[in-house]
């Protein structure tokens, strides 16, 4: 039997990015997340995270489930995108990317050979 002043159970759950996906700095793209029985005193934060977390968003409205991201800087091939709902003291609930995804900085050189810097093929006599 539950008890009647027990809290529903609530969920979050990161449906895009999910993994796989290479983005470029300075797409928009559309984040989104389920999310189920959120306290409605609890804030939504959008976070990008590679080992490093960056805030991507926040606080949001308890029923939000989407957000649109413009792709930061953040050059990493491990990237995840985390939702929480700050509860005062941490995340919860929360869930995050199930994979990673790519980011490429707008400007990046792809390796060639021919970059800047590399002058090898390029020597003066
Ligand atoms: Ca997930």
């Amino acid at each position: 039997m539950i008890a009647a002043s027990e809290a529903p159970f609530s969920a979050i759950d990161v449906t895009y990015p999910n993994g796989g996906e290479t983005f470029t700095q300075g797409d928009s793209v559309l984040v989104a997340w389920s999310a189920a029985n959120i306290d409605p005193a609890q804030n939504l934060y959008v976070w990008l995270y590679d080992g490093v977390w960056y805030q991507q968003s926040g606080p949001l409205a308890s029923t939000t489930t989407s957000f649109l991201w413009t792709v930061p800087g953040v050059a990493t091939a491990s990237g995840r995108i985390f939702v929480g709902a700050w509860n005062g003291v941490g995340y919860d609930p929360e869930d995050f990317s199930d994979g990673v995804f790519t980011i490429i900085p707008a400007g990046h050189i792809f390796s060639d050979g021919f970059e800047s810097g590399n002058t090898s093929a390029w020597s003066v006599p």
